[in-house]
């Protein structure tokens, strides 16, 4: 029986007794030594997911932008989405089994859904390029063979890779090839239409400052440049060479900490970007005259992005509804000039790319992105159609060409999850087809100071959200705390959430000036501590 080889199997991967480890925004995350016997439990899972939706079904392992011991996974969901909220639970229940438990967690999450085990199953695996993934992915695959259910190991790929193939293959190659080859030569190809579209770019459009973060998205970018030919010239940086993971790099390093990543060399105005550490994420920079720095974060690139899709829209004259869909970290400019300036209609979600993907799938056109530069855009089907009838049959010249541009964009996005090379080079065309250089990208509008900050305390769950996490609804005052504070400052905001990836709570503010969002943030996180059970010191104030 089945649930014999499981249990045999569960031995050599033995959960440490008494370790609980919680679902977070986007699967479990943790020193990679707690790891083994959670990816044994999710190639289990991954089965019975791909049992009951009879498709095939993804498993990354990657901890994004944390320190390189640590590690996590990801399960990706038929159409490259991520896992279904309602299977998280399952996740949670398998991962803190005992031993003696696991079988009846099995059981009763077959019996629950009412998977056929006689169905056929299939998982592709994936991994980043941290020492300990290939042991863990190794552990991911005695879980899928324990269930006797085939698989691929993909072996390194990037996160969006991963879903990108687990979309082709349960869509028959109607996405695209199911390999990463065909990925390369997917997005490679549209972006060459797209850019052939542009006039007389100058050279400096051509190169670009890429910080890898040490990770998997240095190694397939490196990997892609041949299919990409002269069409893109990249100067790689932080390709894993001599740096860590993630160490004083990378997106979420340059996104929170507001300055260049080491390693990289960077002259006045020169467009630059990092990846994270799976290469999901992207933020572009640059340092002016002045040496200066400034960021380009999801927000800058949803507007940038969202904006290039209206002009075309327009063109195209098709009756199809776009939104922007973002954040509670939305920088508050990022979302004025949406609505007011673009008059797209913007939409708040909860932090993590489930939530803001499914808003997105609302409308015909939904943009999303995260501020922390995760995002894509989703074409709904009846946009694609459309989309792509004008651009083949469409007589008068300018509405042609927009429905080509509009379908080469559709190609080079991937539509699966936000994912930094195809977002990279989104935003190259969109750039090199505008003539815009990065400074006057950044100049559409103008990012009100803001600050993060995290705060420990005892239990980060004492603290409750209500509305997409811009207020607090627990412990008690909180709320009314923060409000009082907010109104001491101009263009003010402020809102404090848990982590769902650390063990932390955190805090952000905007101002009008740098120094009072410094403030804003500072107090609140003394709020938060003083009020949500603070452990160690007390916040000191910024310098
Ligand atoms: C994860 C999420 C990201 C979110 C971040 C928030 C995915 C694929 N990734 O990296 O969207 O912004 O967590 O982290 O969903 P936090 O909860 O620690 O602030
Ligand atoms: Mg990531």
């Amino acid at each position: 029986m089945y649930l014999e080889a499981v249990l045999k199997s569960s031995s050599r991967h033995a959960k440490p007794a008494g370790l609980i480890l919680q679902y977070g925004t986007a699967g479990f995350r943790t020193k990679a030594e707690d790891l083994d016997h959670v990816m044994y439990r999710m190639g289990l899972l991954a089965v019975l997911r791909s049992k009951k939706t009879q498709s095939a079904i993804g498993v990354v392992v990657t901890a994004s932008h944390n320190p390189e011991e640590d590690n996590g996974v990801k399960l990706v969901d038929p159409m490259g989405e991520m896992l279904a909220q309602a299977w998280e639970v399952y996740a949670t229940l398998l991962a803190n089994a005992e031993e003696h438990e696991l079988q009846s967690v099995v059981t009763d999450i077959i019996q629950q859904e009412s998977i056929n085990m006689q169905e056929e199953a299939f998982v592709a695996i994936g991994r980043d390029t941290r020492p300990s993934s290939e042991t863990l992915s190794q552990a991911v695959i005695d879980g899928v063979t324990a269930l006797e259910a085939t698989y691929h190991d993909h072996g390194l790929v990037t996160t969006p890779q991963l879903h990108y193939i687990i979309c082709c293959r349960n869509t028959g190659g109607r996405y695209g090839e199911t390999t990463v080859v065909g990925y390369y030569k997917k997005l490679s190809r549209a972006f060459k239409e797209l850019s052939k579209q542009a006039h007389g770019c100058s050279d400096d459009h051509k190169c670009l400052n890429v910080d890898g973060a040490n990770g998997i998205g240095a190694l397939k970018l490196r990997e892609m440049e041949q299919y990409l030919q002269s069409a893109l010239s990249v100067r790689l940086y932080n390709d894993g060479s001599k740096g860590k993971l993630n160490e004083v790099c990378g997106a979420d390093y340059v996104k929170v900490q507001q300055k260049p990543p080491e390693g990289i060399e960077m002259e006045a105005g020169e467009r630059c970007c990092s990846f994270d550490g799976d290469a999901d994420r992207i933020v572009y920079y640059y340092n002016d005259c002045a040496g200066r720095f400034h960021l380009l974060d999801g927000d800058k690139i949803a507007t940038l992005i969202s904006t290039f899709i209206k002009e075309l829209l327009v063109k195209v004259n098709l009756n199809l509804q776009m939104a922007v869909v973002q954040t509670a970290y939305a920088n508050g400019s990022s979302t004025r000039y949406l609505e007011e300036t673009m008059k797209v209609p913007v939409y708040c979600t909860k932090t993590g790319v489930k939530h803001l993907h499914h808003k997105a799938q609302e409308f015909d056109i939904g943009v999303y992105f995260e501020a922390n530069g995760h995002g894509t855009v989703l074409f709904s089907k009846t946009a694609d159609e459309q989309i792509r009838q004008l651009a083949r049959e469409e007589a008068s010249d300018e509405r042609r060409k927009a429905a080509q541009m509009l379908q080469n964009t559709i190609d080079l996005i991937n539509q699966t999850v936000g994912d930094a090379i195809s977002d990279m080079l989104v935003i190259e065309a969109i750039l090199s087809l505008k003539g815009l250089t990065v400074q006057q990208w950044d100049a559409i509008y103008t990012d009100l100071p803001n600050r993060q900050l995290k705060v420990k305390v005892a239990d980060r769950k004492v603290i409750e959200t209500t509305d997409a996490e811009r207020r607090t609804v627990k412990p008690p005052g909180l709320q009314e705390k923060i409000d009082g504070l907010v109104k001491k400052y101009s263009q003010s905001r402020a809102f404090v959430r848990p982590s769902g990836t650390e063990d932390v709570v955190r805090v952000y503010a905007e101002a009008d000036t740098q120094e009072n969002a410094d403030a804003l943030a500072h107090d609140v996180s003394l709020a938060v501590f003083h009020m949500a059970g603070g452990v160690g010191d007390e916040p000191k104030p910024l310098k």
